[in-house]
Parts: C-alpha cells; structure tokens; sequence
C-alpha cells in the first residue's frame, strides 16, 4: 500500500520510522511518503493561509499550494487514490473505517491546520480520486497531523504483513463489536493480587466462555452504545 501525507509540519510524521509500521515500511509492504505543503508555495514566506472571506476568526489553509501538491502526488499513479482529511467535521473513524480503507491500494492524507482548508480543494480532489472527510470524535485537536497518524497505524496494521501474527488482529476489541477480556501473565500471584483461577485451569472452553463472559460485562459497564448498534 501507498500512502502520502501532505502536511506543514512533516516532522509529526517521524514515529512512523519505529514499531511495527516503521519494519513495514523498511520492509516495502507499506510505501508511506511524506510532504511539506510549503514545498508546492511560490512567495518569499511560504505562505499557506490567509484571511476567511466573509470575516471571522483564524486563517484558512489557501487552495493553491493544495492544488499543486495533489496534482503532483496523482501524477505517477495510476489508479485513483482515496483523499482523507481529517477534520472535526468529518464522519466519525470507527475499525470499519479503518477496514475499508485497508483495502485501497493508494491513499492520500491532507492535513489541515487553522480553521481548515479553502473547501474548493474537497471539490477538486473528488475529480482526481475519492474524497472523505474523517473526525476522530467529537473533540477539537490543533491539525489533522495527530489525527492522520492514528488512522495510519490503525490501517496500517490491517495490511497483511504488517501485524506478525494475523491472529492478534481477530482477537481484539472493536473486531467483534465488544471491548477486548482482560489479560493476565506471570506470576500467578503479585502484590497478593491473584490471576483469576480459571485462567490456570487448563480447561479451553471454560476459559473462552469465562473470556466472552467478562467482555460482555466490561462492554455493558463501559460502553453500552456498543451493544444498542
Ligand atoms: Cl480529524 N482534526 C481535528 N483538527 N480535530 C479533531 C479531529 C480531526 N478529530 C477529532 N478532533
């Protein structure tokens, strides 16, 4: 999989280089490039916003450099890429999200800062490939830059290759719509704290039943909208 980042501040970027996504992508199962929105600006100052038409607080991410910086990206591919930008208007990221775009061989995260981008540059991605908007939840954040790495690692590691054992993908919360059981290691005993002894049984069934017990429970206690869906 492809992934470019357009972005003023690249360096937010960098943890992509360690863990799990960082063997990836020195291995070449993930292709992630990283721009700096100022590379695709004309003037002195390397301007990338300006005032709002209509008045009102804070700047606008101006539509040119945008305009340059996609068109440059899509110029060497050939199949039409999935424009995310993150932005607190946006649709909700849910694991689904993440799923669905897992599955695209080419994406392109845009990351906006101020009050967001000139709302032409949405228009003129959806001619050159599609286009979602996408919210983490409902909080404000500074830029899409902290956004759009939560996506990537949460997409990334969907991507065969990426997570070692495939197993540990099936086996965690929000795979089958309940939260995650509780996980317990060695020493049987800490602190006079006990592992719940069912654990120690040796009896298979029991412990998935006791598993798919305990994340029903924790589902109810914590997130209950879950269950409603
Ligand atoms: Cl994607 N962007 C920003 N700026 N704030 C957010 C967000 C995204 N998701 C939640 N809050």
């Amino acid at each position: 999989m492809r992934i470019d980042v357009v972005s003023i501040f690249p360096s937010f970027f960098d943890a992509l280089e360690v863990s799990l996504l960082g063997k990836a992508r020195a291995a070449g199962v993930l292709d992630i490039r990283v721009h700096d929105l100022r590379d695709w600006t004309h003037d002195r100052h390397r301007t990338v916003d300006d005032t709002p038409y209509g008045g009102g607080a804070g700047m606008v991410m101006k539509p040119e450099p945008w305009g340059e910086a996609l068109d440059d990206i899509v110029r060497d591919t050939r199949e039409r890429p999935v424009f995310v930008f993150p932005s607190p208007a946006g649709e909700v990221f849910r694991q689904s999200t993440a799923r669905e775009l897992a599955h695209a061989p080419h994406l392109v995260f845009g990351c906006g800062r101020y009050e967001g981008i000139d709302e032409r540059v949405f228009a003129e991605a959806a001619t050159l490939g599609e286009v979602r908007l996408i919210s983490l939840g409902d909080y404000v954040l500074n830029g899409g830059e902290v956004a759009a790495m939560a996506m990537i690692e949460a997409i990334g590691r969907l991507i065969p290759g990426v997570v070692g054992n495939p197993q540990s993908l099936v086996e965690e919360s929000h795979e089958d719509g309940l939260l995650e059981y509780p996980s317990y290691t060695k020493p049987a005993v800490w602190r006079g704290r006990e592992v719940p002894p069912i654990l120690l049984s040796g009896n298979h069934g029991a412990i998935a039943a006791w598993r798919r017990e305990q994340q029903m429970k924790r589902t109810r206690l914590r997130r209950p909208d879950l269950l409603a869906e």
